[in-house]
Parts: C-alpha cells; sequence; structure tokens
C-alpha cells in the first residue's frame, strides 16, 4: 500500500500541481510538493495565485494572469511530460477557462489522470475563487477530471446539499458523479460528529469505503491539499484508483497523526515521519 520512493539516480514519475502558493507553507503547492515528494514522484507546478497567508488567515492575494498559468502547463508537459496532474485553488473563471483548455490540448483528463480538488474557500473561511469561477469549475473541469475530491464544504457549494452523515456522503458521491467526474471521492474530515474519518470512493455503480480514524488535533491545515496530491502521486505511479485512493488514505492519515502546532492558531499536517527512517545514508 505504500508508495515507492526512487533508488538514487533513477527518474521518478512526475506529478503537475495546478495550485496556489500559500506562504505559511501549510497548505496550496507548498504541501503538494511536499506530498510529491513524499510520495516517489517529481512535482511540476502551474503557479495560479500568490496568497498572503499565515495560521490567522489569508491577508491578501494576487493572481497568475491566465495565459501564464496555461503557460506554466505547456512548458513543463512539452519537455518532462505529465504522469497525473491535479488542481487546488484556481482563483478566477478566466485561469479555470485557460487550465480547461490547455488540459484539453494535452490530453489531460483523457489520457492522462486527473485529479480535480475543487477548493473553494481557505481554513479561515475566505474564498479562493468566486461565482463565476464557481460555474466555470462545473462546466469545464467537472466533466474533464478522472476524479473529484470534495471535502464536505465543498459539496455544499457545489450541490446544494449539507451531508450530516455517512449515509449524506453517499447522496453527495451520487450528484456529484452525475456532474461529471469519472470518480468522486468524498473527504469525511469535516464530519466532526463521526468518531471516525470514513472517506467514501463511487465509480457511478460502487461505493468504496476508506475508513481511518479521527485525531483530536485542530492542526489540520493542508489535509485536503495532501489527500488530493498523495492521490495523485498514486495515480502518476500507475496505481489503479481504488489503490490510489486507499494509499492516500494511509498517507494522509499517517501525516494528520504526526501534525504539529505552530503559529498561533492551525497548524500543518506533516509529512516528516515518512523521511525519520533510513533518510541518512552517510556511512
Ligand atoms: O487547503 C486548501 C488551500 C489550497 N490552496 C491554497 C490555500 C488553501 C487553504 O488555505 O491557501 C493556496
Amino acid at each position: 500500500m505504500t508508495f515507492p520512493l526512487p533508488s538514487p539516480g533513477t527518474t521518478p514519475p512526475t506529478a503537475l500541481t495546478i495550485a496556489g502558493s500559500d506562504s505559511g507553507g501549510a497548505a496550496g503547492l507548498q504541501s503538494d510538493l511536499r506530498t510529491f515528494l513524499a510520495c516517489g514522484v517529481h512535482g511540476l507546478v502551474a503557479v495560479t495565485a500568490v496568497t498572503v497567508q499565515n495560521t490567522l488567515g489569508v491577508h491578501g492575494r494576487h493572481d497568475v494572469p491566465a495565459a501564464t498559468v496555461a503557460a506554466q502547463i505547456e512548458a513543463v508537459a512539452a519537455d518532462m511530460g505529465v504522469g497525473a496532474a491535479k488542481t487546488g485553488m484556481l482563483a478566477s473563471a478566466p485561469i479555470i477557462e485557460a487550465v480547461a483548455d490547455a488540459c484539453a490540448r494535452l490530453g489531460i483528463g483523457d489520457r492522462i489522470p486527473f485529479v480535480v480538488d475543487p477548493v473553494a474557500a481557505s481554513m479561515t473561511g475566505e474564498a479562493l475563487f468566486d461565482t463565476a469561477g464557481q460555474r466555470a469549475l462545473i462546466d469545464r473541469l467537472l466533466p474533464r477530471a478522472t476524479v473529484l475530491t470534495p471535502n464536505l464544504d465543498e459539496v455544499r457549494l457545489l450541490t446544494g446539499l449539507r451531508v450530516r452523515d455517512r449515509e449524506g456522503m453517499h447522496e453527495a458521491a451520487r450528484i456529484l458523479h452525475d456532474m461529471g467526474p469519472r470518480w468522486v471521492l468524498v473527504k469525511s474530515g469535516h464530519l466532526e460528529a463521526d468518531p471516525e474519518c470514513v472517506d467514501l470512493l463511487y465509480d457511478g455503480t460502487s461505493f468504496t469505503e476508506l475508513p481511518g480514524p479521527r485525531f483530536g488535533t485542530t492542526h489540520t491545515h493542508g489535509a485536503g491539499d495532501a489527500m488530493a496530491s498523495a492521490l495523485t502521486a498514486g495515480l502518476a505511479h500507475g496505481m489503479p484508483m481504488s489503490e490510489a485512493a486507499r494509499a492516500a488514505k494511509w498517507f494522509v492519515t499517517e501525516s494528520v497523526r504526526a501534525a504539529y502546532p505552530i503559529g498561533a492558531k492551525v497548524g500543518p499536517v506533516s509529512v516528516f515521519w515518512r523521511l525519520q527512517d533510513g533518510g541518512d545514508t552517510r556511512p
């Protein structure tokens, strides 16, 4: 169930994140690159926006021009190849349109697995795109997604459904599947009344539960990003969807177990546990 790490000098698979920067280093592209490293894939980035952020919240942001986002995707795809791709914060409708067009040109979401993480708001509730962005996401990216990975707030934004229990997660998965993605993985982290953390994978026919413990920690910033990027890494390794989802669930569970406090509020999940044994090869 683990992710293979490349032996020194061998070329690992590549994974592309199309995401925003979190200056606090917890979520966004920083989390994605860290997760890619820890899951044994070479991380590529198309940065969509720079957020001014710490554990207290998002204090400002500067979006990258849509054409520059598309150019980053084209540049890495042409030279290094994209084994699998994921989206995070997409910031605006024009960026979403440009990403959808670039993905269509490059086969991302066709022959290349495409994980759409419909990031709508920061941990502290600041919107990471507006209603035009939400419409573009539904119209242009959901039908192209190999797998959609919403948390329960994103389920509510995309479908209007307020999920209160595990049965509600099944209903959400069915509705979202009808919106176009080939698989839906509903993240259960926000179902706080549930003593466990059981994510749900749905392919339009059958449900697969991904069970895990719920930890008492409040330091969960970046957990959703880590789940989606570990899933992307698994797909880049060529794992079938259910195997990649199980591996990603294991990875994020260990990363929440290892989370640490830093700053005044919500600390990040950690990947340091993956580096602990055997990392030092000095004689
Ligand atoms: O966790 C979602 C997320 C993604 N990307 C950026 C973010 C956040 C949450 O804060 O800031 C840039």
